[in-house]
């Protein structure tokens, strides 16, 4: 009796709670969710039409995955109709949702008509009638399908689609859909923009694996079944004794949502941890090293999907250190993997980083074919050669690589990049998803014409066994998972892009929104707008005609730095002179990288003629006065396309300000802010840029606003109080190449100048440097009124002034009239000088 009554209590406990959701949104919205939030469908219209869903769900696989799926399911249903699904073990009893796989269905259903065909992983959902129940039956060839079936009806739930006669039938388009983490076991990440690593800490995976759980279901949300979670860079420790029981417990997390754990090795391993003096991959000792080390592996790990290897890239050892070639390496371990199902992903990512710039033969953008094509069918049946979308390193445009299009009898995936490395690094919007898509699309002409990337890397063409997407993750400890809301489109899209490479980009976005912020359709209508404007801007500020971003390539690849990929070994992007720009890549007077694409292909590119304008730069070294298609010369469309850029990047807030009361204040308050930055550092971005190609070409803009900034003062030219003048490196990322910085450490500085400007209302801008080892502080004052007052302790990237570090801080809604002072007080901290660029003043928005 006691026990009756308390699990009358409980029940009630978890009705309460179940229905929380429904009576509003009761916790604040920190994207914690992504876009599995499961927010209750807004109006009564929309609720109403999943009134005939059946009240009972029915798991009939008792396999982990299967009930993960149904744990899902009733999550999702209490979230989206405030209803609590209860669970039977019969589907005698009552109307039903039915989960099972297809072979268990046929059981129990044997009136079940013909199953559309379906691939490993794919789901039908249909409706069936037995004994007078009409049950919903979510089914597939395996767990997996289910899991994905279930996602699916939840995701049309999510949009407000209608449930009602349901038969939908879908099977990813490739086997491989995996993430590859570039986290290190001390628990920082490589190129990671959203804290710390999720899996790693001081060389310990995490205790608490809930994060980790969450994550899984992200992936199974959109299909993805596999995750790397150590750097490519890899420690050899990773596989040894110590490690393999924690990673083995996230292994276990990940396989209940169908997830297969894979790991990055070192090539160098046999030598690191096995204690023989080398690693050759033909020495017997190295043979026996990797197949008693992977079975060690497997012992730990049976579902293990296989190993990631970077080697003879970018100071990584590799077979090049034994006269080896890469089949060599692959092999040794992939026939090690053989015996237990698993899979080598070898990265097609090699390069000489020390390659000698005067030889103007050279081209990086050459290596992957060069190194790969001969080897073409040496490779092991289960190893896949995982290669770059672009010839170079995810750049903001890049043609699709040409080892594409050159491997016939060897796997293939095709690795992109979700956190945006090159692309803003979070800070900036930037939806990846069209520009992975033009790659997908891209016809190779492999097999005469109709070979799209995609239908090679899924393994279609050439009819290989496997092949897929690889996706960069690099998801990090902060609650919104990339360090901005709007960034996690990204890893939803590469989801559903490995999945069906041939939904729209459009579409994927609206998908995303909906689940990620509801069904308004202004709030759907305007992000899903601004995602689809966001590359084209950032390309636009950043580097346009193909150049690639014209960031700092050396270091930290967020802010501008155009000189840092010429004259060095880590490969030229741009060999700019005083005459033209662009990288010859042509057969007939380059490099001949062109000449690496089939024939046809090929000629299209080497042809000014019918080369694609956006790739112009990337493959052809033209004059500035180049007269583009359009009849514009190429310089005049890169100040163009600058200021184009930035103004759209201005237009961002714009836009999102009208969505204010429209969605949760925390995200809107979080989105305003980055867009705020992102608009003044697309200003940075060009004045860089257009500064620096004015500077070397010699040609003035022809609407006069290049070098010519109305309204600029130059902080040099103030009167200085405890400030001196400084050059900033590389010039171009500072107004005229100079600042002002404090001269003594701690101490107040002020540095002044009078308005001669039209009296009225005025914004000021102020150009100032945030640098990441101090926290100074800045005032303005004008008049002797103190107007504003703000701290640059953000964690931009470097501890110096420069285009990482420039910043804006615009006090809007000014009164100035004729003669007033302006004045800025910095208060520098630590080893950061309160550096000032200049002040801008414009009339007020
Ligand atoms: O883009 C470059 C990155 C490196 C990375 C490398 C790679 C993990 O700058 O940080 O190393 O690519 O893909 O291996």
């Amino acid at each position: 009796m006691k026990q009756l009554i308390c699990q009358a209590v409980l029940a009630r406990l978890v009705l309460l709670f179940g229905l929380l959701p429904w009576v509003g949104s009761v916790h604040a919205e920190t994207g914690a969710d992504g876009w599995l939030r499961y927010a209750p469908v807004a109006s009564g219209w929309d609720r109403w039409r999943y009134e005939a869903l059946p009240g009972f769900v029915v798991a009939l696989d008792r396999s982990d995955v299967v009930f993960a799926a149904q744990e899902e399911l009733v999550r999702g249903v209490r979230g989206l109709l405030g209803r609590i699904l209860r669970e039977e073990t019969s589907t005698a009893t009552a109307d039903s949702i039915v989960l099972a796989t297809l072979d268990t269905a046929r059981k129990e259903f044997p009136e079940l008509g013909k199953a559309p065909e379906l691939k490993s992983e794919g789901f039908w959902i249909t409706s069936i009638r037995k004994n007078g129940k009409n049950h919903l039956l979510v089914t597939g060839p395996d767990d997996r399908g289910v899991l994905h079936g279930v996602f699916a009806l939840l995701r049309r739930m999510q949009a407000g689609e209608s449930i009602a006669r349901l038969n939908l039938s879908e099977s990813p388009a490739a086997p491989i859909r995996i993430l590859n983490h570039w986290d290190n076991l001390d628990g920082t990440i490589e190129r990671g923009y959203a804290g710390r690593s999720l899996f790693w800490e001081s060389g310990k995976i995490v205790s608490d694996l809930g994060r980790v759980r969450d994550y899984a279901r992200l992936m199974a949300s959109v299909g993805i079944n596999g995750c790397s979670i150590n750097n490519v860079n890899a420690d050899a420790r990773v596989v040894t004794e110590a490690y393999l029981p924690e990673v083995a417990r996230v292994a276990e997390v990940f396989r209940n949502w169908g997830v297969k754990l894979y790991l990055s090795l070192d090539f160098a391993s046999p030598q690191k941890i096995g204690g023989i003096d080398s690693f050759d991959p033909l020495d017997p000792r190295t043979v026996e090293f990797w197949q008693k080390t992977v079975a060690e592996v497997y012992r730990a790990i049976p579902d293990l999907g296989g190993f990631v290897l970077k080697a003879d890239s970018e100071g990584r050892l590799g077979p090049s250190q034994y006269g080896r070639t890469h089949a060599d390496a692959a092999n040794v371990i992939a026939r090690a993997l053989k015996p237990h199902g698993g899979v080598l992903f070898y990265r097609g990512f090699v390069y000489d980083h020390e390659m000698d710039w005067h030889d103007l033969s050279l081209d990086r953008a050459k290596a992957a074919y060069d190194n790969f094509k001969k080897l073409d069918g040496r490779f092991e049946d289960n190893v896949v050669v995982q290669i770059k979308h672009g010839p170079i390193d995810f750049q903001v445009r890049e043609p699709a690589s040409p080892l594409f299009g050159a491997l016939e009898k060897t796997s293939q995936a095709i690795e992109l990049q979700i956190t945006q490395e090159y692309t803003g690094q979070q800070r900036h919007l930037c939806y990846l998803v069209p520009m992975w898509k033009e790659t997908l699309d891209f016809d190779m002409e492999a097999k005469g014409r109709g070979t799209p990337v995609k239908d090679l890397v899924s393994g279609k063409t050439f009819n290989r066994p496997s092949g897929g997407y690889v996706g960069v993750s690099n998801v990090g400890r902060d609650v919104d998972w990339l360090g901005s809301h709007l960034a996690l489109a990204n890893l939803y899209g590469f989801g559903r892009l490995a999945w069906n490479p041939d939904l729209s980009a459009k579409d994927i976005a609206e998908e995303w929104t909906r689940q990620t912020f509801g069904n308004d359709s202004q709030v759907v209508d305007a992000i899903t707008d601004l995602q689809m404007r966001s590359w084209p801007a950032y390309e636009n500020y950043t580097g346009p005609l193909g150049i690639g971003t014209l960031t700092d390539i050396i270091h930290v690849h967020f802010g501008p730095g155009v000189e840092s990929s010429e004259h060095n070994g880590w490969g030229q992007w741009h060999r700019s002179n005083e005459t033209g720009t662009g990288m010859d890549r042509t057969v007939a007077t380059g490099t001949g990288y062109l000449g690496q694409y089939r024939p046809a292909v090929a000629a299209r590119f080497e042809s000014l003629k019918t080369c694609p304008e956006e790739l112009l730069l990337f493959m052809h070294h033209v004059p500035y006065t180049h007269e583009l298609r359009s009849g514009k010369t190429v310089i005049q469309r890169f100040y163009d396309a600058h200021y184009a850029g930035a103004e759209e990047a201005a237009r961002f807030v714009t836009d999102w300000k009208k969505l204010k009361g429209k969605i949760d204040d925390e995200r809107y308050a979080a989105v305003l802010k980055a867009f705020e930055f992102q608009a003044g550092h697309a200003c940075v971005w060009r004045d860089a840029v257009n500064d620096w190609f004015f500077k070397k070409s010699g040609i003035s803009d022809k609407k006069g606003r290049v070098d010519h900034h109305p309204g600029r003062i130059e902080a040099e030219s103030m009167v200085l109080d405890g400030y001196s003048a400084i050059t900033v490196t590389p010039w171009e990322t500072a107004s005229g190449g100079r600042a002002i910085a404090a001269t003594a450490t701690n101490t107040p500085a002020a540095a002044s100048f009078q308005f001669f400007g039209k009296p009225g209302w005025h914004d000021v801008v102020v150009q100032y440097f945030d640098e990441n080892d101090g926290a100074s502080r800045f005032t303005l004052l004008i008049g002797g009124q103190v107007m504003d007052r703000w701290t640059a302790d953000d964690t931009l990237p470097s501890d110096a002034p420069n285009g990482h570090t420039s910043s804006r801080h615009t006090v809007h809604g000014v009164m100035l009239r004729r003669g007033d002072e302006i004045r800025i007080q910095g208060v520098p901290d630590g080893k950061e000088a309160a550096v000032v660029d200049y002040v801008e003043i414009k009339a007020a928005d």
